[in-house]
């Protein structure tokens, strides 16, 4: 069985990842000791640096995960600095900068980064639109999953197994497995 390390201190990410994965025969070891997060506007550099820095140090093949909300009456705030406004704002605050916005479009994204010892990462981006509900609703998934609705449903509403199906995170994912499967055939 394939293994891979995936650096995160986040338990919500580690859960979806490792049931992504190992539904494609792939087993997933937690790795909690960060990277030096780059200040950046995009979350590609983030991760890519991220994967480099650990790879190096761990001389083992890692990913890494960066991911953000971006809301598109702010600009596209929080995005890089999701974790920022998620410690020290949290939903309710969001909803409330956005009182009165009937502009609701938001979309969540995750760039996995992935890197071998001494070579070049890589990043594998993936995106889904959606909108910021007007209250939070549903006690699944975590982070921003309550105010981010999706075809009617908030992510926070949808259980673990639908939001893995069509998330952010899944189509990152997705692109990774098909980059390391094109890999596979080649050597
Ligand atoms: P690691 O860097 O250790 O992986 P982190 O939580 O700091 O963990 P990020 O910077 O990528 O990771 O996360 C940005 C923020 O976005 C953070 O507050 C997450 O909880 C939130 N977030 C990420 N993915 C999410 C998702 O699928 N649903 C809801 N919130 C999410």
């Amino acid at each position: 069985m394939r293994k891979i390390v995936f650096v995160t201190g986040n338990k919500g990410k580690f859960a979806e990842v490792r049931d992504i994965l190992s539904a494609r025969g792939i087993e997933v070891i937690q790795e909690k000791n960060g990277y030096p997060e780059l200040q950046e506007e995009e979350l590609e550099p983030i991760a890519a640096y991220g994967a480099q820095y650990v790879s190096n140090k761990l001389n083992m093949p890692v990913m890494v995960d960066d991911s953000g909300i971006f809301i598109k009456a702010l600009n596209g705030f929080p995005g890089p600095y999701s974790r920022y406004v998620e410690d020290n704002l949290g939903n309710l605050k969001v909803l409330k900068l956005l009182e009165g916005e009937k502009d609701r479009a938001a979309y969540f994204k995750t760039v996995i980064g992935y890197c071998e010892p001494g070579k070049e990462p890589l990043v594998f981006p993936g995106v889904v639109e959606g909108k910021i509900a007007y209250e939070e609703r549903g006690t699944g998934g975590f982070g921003y999953d309550p105010i981010f609705e999706y075809h009617g449903k908030t992510f926070g509403e949808l259980g673990d197994a639908e939001k893995n199906k069509i998330s952010h995170r899944r189509r990152a994912i997705d692109k990774f497995l098909e980059w390391l499967d094109s890999q596979s055939l080649e050597n």
